[in-house]
């Protein structure tokens, strides 16, 4: 396969190279690409050096995939453009994942949905996928009818822009802001821009992505996402409310079946997802899973995942397997 790597440059493009890599991902071709200001910066890829490209060269060289990375007007003008030229695109911005046309996949749960037409594949905002991959299990034995999510999300989401602001703040030095504030000691509940109805766009990706994903317009997600500095993964706290009541053992036993989550979850030792932890793996981790004992049928837990992995670079590049293995590129 020749694969171009849009954004390659960037936070999670670099992560994208690292996880092709170690999954020894059938790569023929390496196109490293980034804007105009990077090309011929060179790029590591195993034992390799690659030069990057530009936009313009890499659909010229007509790869079989595009892993995009590059923010979502990159995505809007150029991913059409792959695709004209026969390249399956995954697009990991938010640019294609609400339109009817575009699948938006968690392998793990829906991407049995893909075939041969599908040019441009999103993949779901990082916050999204962690929560999913906890949610789908439950929710197809429980049926889920309400989450309340609060999110505790790594600066790493914001791009190489927001780890220099907190490498600044931690040197005192002045320098280009990524927030509108500081980050060092504080905690932002703010991610993504304000919409009209007040909450924010990644807010509102977490309700809207949830619905098309399980593919369930009843299940309803309310969200507040905060932004703390912290670099090795999202965690969120988590309420769901199912129509039909559960045994916490019987919780623990499907997150714990479900392919990609790991259950860590044994507080008389201690033990409970973190995101130091969930640094560089590709797993879902859930914890402190526990009923809420405020109303029925309903659960608390915290899910904890490396934004960057199964958020972003993983969970695209477990998509383009899943086209190789179901020869659909
Ligand atoms: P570059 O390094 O040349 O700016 P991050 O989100 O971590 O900041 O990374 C964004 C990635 O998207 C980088 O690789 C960046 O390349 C790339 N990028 C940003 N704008 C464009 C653009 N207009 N065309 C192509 N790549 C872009
Ligand atoms: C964050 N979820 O952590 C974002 C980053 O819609 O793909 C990715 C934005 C997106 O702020």
């Amino acid at each position: 396969m020749k694969v171009a790597v849009v954004g390659a440059t960037g936070m999670v493009g670099n992560v994208m190279l690292k996880v092709l890599e170690e999954r020894n991902f059938p790569l023929t071709e390496l196109i490293p690409v980034a804007s105009e200001r990077s090309v011929g910066k060179k790029v590591k890829y195993g034992n390799n050096e690659y030069s990057v490209v530009s936009l313009e060269t890499a659909v010229s060289m007509k790869p079989e995939i595009a892993l995009f990375s590059a923010g979502g007007e990159t995505s809007l003008l150029w991913a059409p453009k792959f695709a004209a030229a026969g390249t399956t695109v995954i697009d990991n911005s938010s640019a294609w994942r609400m339109n009817p046309e575009n699948k938006l996949v968690i392998p793990e749960i829906n991407a049995s949905l893909l075939n041969r037409n599908d040019k441009i594949i999103a993949n779901p905002n990082c916050s999204t996928i962690q929560l999913l991959m906890a949610l789908k299990p439950l929710h197809d034995v429980y049926n889920i009818k309400r989450v309340v999510v609060s999110t505790y999300q790594s600066i790493t989401g914001t791009g190489v822009k927001a780890v220099k602001q907190l490498e600044n703040e931690y040197a005192g030095e002045k320098g280009e802001m990524a927030y509108p504030y500081p980050i060092h000691r504080n905690a932002l509940p703010h991610c993504d821009v304000f919409q009209d109805n007040g909450y924010t766009k990644e807010e509102m990706k977490l309700t809207l992505e949830t619905k098309k994903i399980l593919g369930d317009d009843s299940v309803n997600v309310t969200a507040t996402a905060i932004r703390i500095p912290v670099v090795g993964g999202h965690s969120e706290s988590v309420n769901i409310e199912f129509s039909k009541d559960f045994e916490e053992a019987d919780v623990r036993k499907l997150l714990s079946e479900f392919p990609g989550v790991t259950v860590q979850d044994n507080t008389a030792v201690n033990t409970y997802p973190m995101p130091i932890y969930a640094e560089g793996k590709d797993d879902v981790f859930v914890g402190r899973i526990r009923r809420d004992h405020s109303q029925p049928n309903t659960l608390n837990m915290w899910i904890v995942a490396d934004n960057l992995r199964k958020g972003a670079a993983t969970n695209a590049i477990q998509i383009a397997e899943y086209l190789i293995q179901n020869k659909l590129v």
